[in-house]
C-alpha cells in the first residue's frame, strides 16, 4: 500500500491517534527526529569517530562499527553486508540516549513498553540502532510481537519498507510454528506453485 506522507509540523498528536493508529494506517512523518539531540549528526563518520571498536554479532559473526561502515559504504566490498544488524542501543550504545530525546517524538504515545509489565524482560527496551547496507533486507515479512507498533527513525540514508493494509494478514500465510511471521519465504518472488494465490487462507492460520 502507499503510505502518507506529512510534515510533523501539519500534524497533531489527535490527529494522529484518530486516524492513523486507531485505524492502524501507516504515515511517514517528515522532520519529526529535529526535536532529537541526534538530528543531522549520525553518520558513517560520526559513528567511526566515536564508536569504531564498538562490536556487535550479526547471525554469529562479530563485527567491529568500524568494519560495519566499510561494509555499508561499499570501502570492503570483500563480503556481504550484513542484515538486520543492530546494536541495542540503552546496552551497546548507551551514550547516544540522551541524544534520542523525547523517546516518543510526540507521537509514539502512550507507550506500553514503559508498563512494569514489559520491563521484565528484552521488550521492555526493545530500542535499536539499525544499520544496512544497499541490498541488505529483513530476511522475513512479519507482524510486530504483541502487536506493538513500529516506530522507525531514519536518521541517515534512505530505506525502503513494504507494508500491508490491517486485515490482509491472512494473505500472508503466518507461519504455524511463529503466527508474527510469514511463511512466504521470498515476498518479491512468491512460488505460486506452493503458495496458492487464489481462494480463502485457512481461519486458523490467521495473525
Ligand atoms: O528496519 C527494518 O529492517 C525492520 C525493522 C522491523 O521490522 C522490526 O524491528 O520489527
Amino acid at each position: 500500500m502507499e503510505v502518507k506522507k506529512v510534515d510533523a509540523s501539519d500534524i497533531t498528536y489527535e490527529q494522529f491517534v484518530e486516524e492513523h493508529w486507531k485505524p492502524g494506517i501507516p504515515l511517514v512523518l517528515k522532520n519529526a527526529t529535529k526535536v532529537w539531540g541526534a538530528y543531522g549528526q549520525f553518520s558513517p563518520d560520526w559513528f567511526r569517530e566515536r564508536f569504531g571498536e564498538r562490536k556487535t554479532h550479526v547471525n554469529g559473526v562479530e563485527y567491529s562499527m568500524l568494519e560495519l561502515m566499510d561494509l555499508v559504504e561499499g570501502k570492503d566490498t570483500s563480503r556481504p553486508v550484513p542484515y538486520p544488524c543492530k546494536y541495542h542501543i540503552p546496552s551497546q550504545l548507551p551514550e547516544l540516549m540522551p541524544m534520542l530525546t523525547p523517546l516518543d517524538i510526540g507521537y509514539a504515545k502512550p507507550n506500553w513498553l514503559e508498563s512494569a509489565w514489559f520491563k521484565r524482560g528484552y521488550w521492555g527496551s526493545a530500542l535499536e540502532l539499525f544499520i544496512g547496507g544497499t541490498g541488505g533486507k529483513f530476511p522475513y515479512v512479519h507482524l510486530d510481537y504483541y502487536h506493538l507498533s513500529a516506530w522507525i527513525n531514519q536518521l541517515y540514508g534512505n530505506k525502503e519498507f513494504t507494508v500491508w493494509p490491517r486485515g490482509q494478514e491472512a494473505y500472508l500465510y503466518p507461519d504455524p510454528q511463529n503466527k508474527w511471521s510469514s511463511s512466504i519465504p521470498d515476498i518479491e518472488n512468491v512460488d505460486l506453485g506452493s503458495i496458492p494465490s487464489t481462494g480463502m487462507p485457512r481461519p486458523s492460520n490467521s495473525w
